[in-house]
């Protein structure tokens, strides 16, 4: 399958996901206000109250898309493709049955916005790598999204780290499917750019296919604090 369809835009939609209209209505501008106003509230906030009120967790949803389908658990399929011994089809109860890992880590945007000690779980690539027979030659993975446009990639080596998931669980509960549920990857030491959403095939290639926002220019290697020339002190 290829995902090279030409994109409607190269925008990001910000809030068409969101809470309906109020997210498209008050954009980012008002958005970016509230958070000034409720960021030293939560800081000095031992209650969680401000967590009732709407983005207190501090993420925005993010589309390149102006929709994306819905999928159901039951409906749900992660095909694994290409430099693989036969291609895979895992349903979510598959993933669900594999051995499940949990982590806490900040997720981070590369325009500024981040969000510390999010709790996630789910396979680790690297499980689900082993579960395929990857072939000789195999250098890196193509990640596809089935919104039909969002791409990412990963050497083999990046793929294999343990702090590389495919994501079932976020905030304690199933990832929404605002968050790009029911899979996403999380891509823990890297810009959230690299974490695709509404995850639908992971092709082993045998090179970097570079993702989305790459071919405009962002890092291939997404290191949070070591690229795109941002947030030199952000592992500190
Ligand atoms: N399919 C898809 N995945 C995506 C994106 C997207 O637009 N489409 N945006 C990326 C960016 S830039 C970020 S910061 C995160 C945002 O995740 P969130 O929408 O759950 O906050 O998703 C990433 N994954
Ligand atoms: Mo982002």
């Amino acid at each position: 399958m290829s995902a090279a369809g030409a994109p409607v835009g190269r925008r990001v939609i910000i809030g068409m996901l969101a809470a309906g209209a109020v997210g498209v209505a008050t954009g980012a501008g008002i958005q970016g206000r509230l958070e000034d106003i409720l960021a030293p509230i939560q800081n000095g906030d031992p209650t969680g109250l401000t967590s009732l009120l709407p983005d207190a967790g501090g993420f925005r949803f993010y589309s390149v898309t102006a929709s994306v389908p819905t999928r159901t658990a039951a409906d749900y399929r992660l095909r694994v493709t290409g430099m693989v011994g036969r291609s895979a089809m895992f349903t979510l109860d598959q993933l669900h049955a594999m051995t499940q890992t949990a982590l806490t880590r900040d997720f981070q945007c590369v325009t500024g916005w981040r969000v510390a000690a999010v709790p996630w779980s789910g396979v680790t690539l690297a499980d689900l790598l082993d579960a395929v027979q990857i072939q000789p030659g195999a250098q890196a993975v193509t990640i596809r999204s089935f919104d039909g446009v969002y791409t990412e990639s990963l050497t083999l080596d990046q793929a294999r780290r343990p702090d590389v998931l495919i994501a079932l669980n976020m905030l304690g509960a199933p990832v929404t499917h605002e968050h790009g549920g029911p899979v996403r990857l999380y891509v823990a030491p890297m810009y959230g750019y690299k974490s695709l959403k509404w995850l639908s095939e992971i092709e082993v290639t045998d090179r970097v296919q570079p993702g989305y926002w790459e071919q405009d220019g962002y890092d291939v290697d997404a290191w949070v604090g070591h690229s795109n020339g941002r947030d030199d002190d952000a592992t500190s």
